[in-house]
């Protein structure tokens, strides 16, 4: 039958450490010798989404095909780590769904929009509040974030370091 390994979910705002977590825990996981795959909404936008943008159907469309990649993934008993906004509660369900077969770990990337927007890495939000980039998320477009995650990073709190040991101490616990 099928191997089973397991889907992690990041989920968060532009600047709440998605990315920045996710590869800390690849790397560990490389290290361990577990076979592992990270999905960052921002290079899939470069690839397999290439052709979306940034309007609630476009997310959607976005969210559902990484979920499939993930679940192929899953599958064949790679470990998936997706860090993408993914700001609609019923797009993230609807992935969940999918994974009936496969673990799936939802994690709240926390942060408040004010931290956020204050790291503003890439400048982003400063554009976004100068009309200069529309639908962006929690600037003018909704982020919704889960009930029920099996994790909550609060990355005012936490270093990535600690927030990704959080995460591997999930997969851990959970085999
Ligand atoms: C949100 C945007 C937008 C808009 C460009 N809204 O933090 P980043 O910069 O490096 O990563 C973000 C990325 C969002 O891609 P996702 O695939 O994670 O989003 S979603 O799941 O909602 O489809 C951000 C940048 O692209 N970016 N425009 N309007 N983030």
């Amino acid at each position: 039958g099928m191997q089973r390994a397991a889907v992690v979910w990041l989920t968060g705002l532009s600047g709440a450490g998605k990315s920045s977590i996710a590869s800390c825990v690849e790397h560990t996981l490389h290290q361990q010798g577990r076979r592992v795959q990270l999905l960052d909404g921002d290079r899939l936008r470069r690839g397999t989404s290439r052709d979306l943008g940034f309007s609630l159907a476009d997310r959607s469309e976005h969210v559902r095909r990484t979920g499939e990649l993930a679940k192929a993934l899953a599958e064949q008993g790679t470990i998936v780590l997706v860090a993408l906004i993914s700001p609609l509660r019923a797009d993230r369900d609807a992935v969940r769904a999918r994974l009936a077969a496969q673990p799936f770990y939802e994690v709240l990337v926390d942060a408040p929009l004010a931290l956020a927007e204050a790291r503003d890495p890439k400048g982003l939000y400063r554009r976004a509040r100068a009309g200069l980039l529309p639908d962006f998320t929690g600037i003018d477009s909704p982020y919704e974030a889960p009930l029920h995650p099996e994790l909550r990073l609060d990355t005012a709190r936490l270093t990535v370091q600690q927030a990704a040991a959080a995460v591997l101490t999930l997969l851990a616990a959970t085999g």
